[in-house]
């Protein structure tokens, strides 16, 4: 196992984006074996039982009624792991408030899972978040993937809360990440690193491998007296947005 520590005791922050299905969790668990890497799952075991109550399935069953409550739980939820402390170096959060907000309440407005009344109190949340507590981060890595692949390993996966999404679903998704993370149209808190997240799983540790640099780049490595800094990635490494 990598061990590596640091001088600087500010988390060196990288969330980690991109569609649903795109490989977020995957990805997260190959930077276990870097023990000084905190590393942030998503929240989403809690979305699906809260004290005995599913969110995420009332949410897609009844938008109307509780699209709302659950985007206001993934705020908080996302809110607390946002400003959990760490020791570690550098801390890897799976998802932000900001694809809440730019993604998934964009989504949920434009196809009226939300009235604009609501759409407006999160957005003054978002707005009272940003100006009250420091949202670290550093890097954003973007798990781009094609809708239609994404769409295909949803139905593999099969998560029973998601079994009424359909295809459009996550094309409209897709285009919002893109509109976010690509073109810069809603806020982007760092610079972002695109990762091939279309491929499947016996050829993605290249390209997560790929990342390595550039997520670990804060990290002195003590190499028994000798101390290095990882060096700066490559451009070709980069693929920066
Ligand atoms: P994702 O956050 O995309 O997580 P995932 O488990 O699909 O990620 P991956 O496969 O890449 O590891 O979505 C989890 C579920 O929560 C999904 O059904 C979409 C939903 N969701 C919302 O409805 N609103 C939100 O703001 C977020 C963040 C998720």
């Amino acid at each position: 196992m990598a061990s590596f520590t640091t001088n600087n005791k500010a988390p060196y922050t990288v969330l980690v984006e991109g569609n649903i299905g795109s490989g977020k969790t995957t990805f997260l668990n190959h930077f276990k074996q870097f023990q000084d890497v905190c590393l942030m799952t998503e929240p989403v075991d809690n979305w699906r039982n809260l004290n005995g109550v599913n969110l995420l399935d009332l949410m897609y069953k009844n938008p109307d009624m509780w699209a709302m409550t659950f985007q206001n739980y993934v705020t908080l939820t996302m809110l607390k792991n946002h400003i959990k402390q760490t020791e570690n170096p550098v801390k890897l959060m799976e998802r932000s408030i900001f694809s809440a907000r730019y993604c998934f309440v964009e989504k949920m407005l434009s196809s009226g899972m939300i009235q604009p009344g609501m759409y407006h109190v999160l957005q003054e949340w978002y707005n009272f978040i940003y100006d009250h507590h420091k949202i670290q981060c550093d890097l954003i890595v973007y798990l781009r993937t094609s809708p239609e692949v994404v769409y295909e390993r949803m139905k593999e996966r099969a998560r029973s809360e998601e079994s009424c999404v359909p295809y459009q679903y996550l094309k409209d998704l897709h285009d919002l990440h893109e509109n976010w993370l690509i073109h810069g149209h809603y806020y982007r808190p760092a610079q972002v690193l695109v990762l091939d997240a279309n491929l499947d799983l016996d050829n993605i540790i290249g390209e997560y491998q790929r990342s390595e640099t550039s997520i670990l780049r804060p990290i002195v490595i003590e190499n028994t007296n000798q101390v290095s800094i990882l060096a700066s990635p490559s451009k070709r490494e980069r693929n920066m947005y």
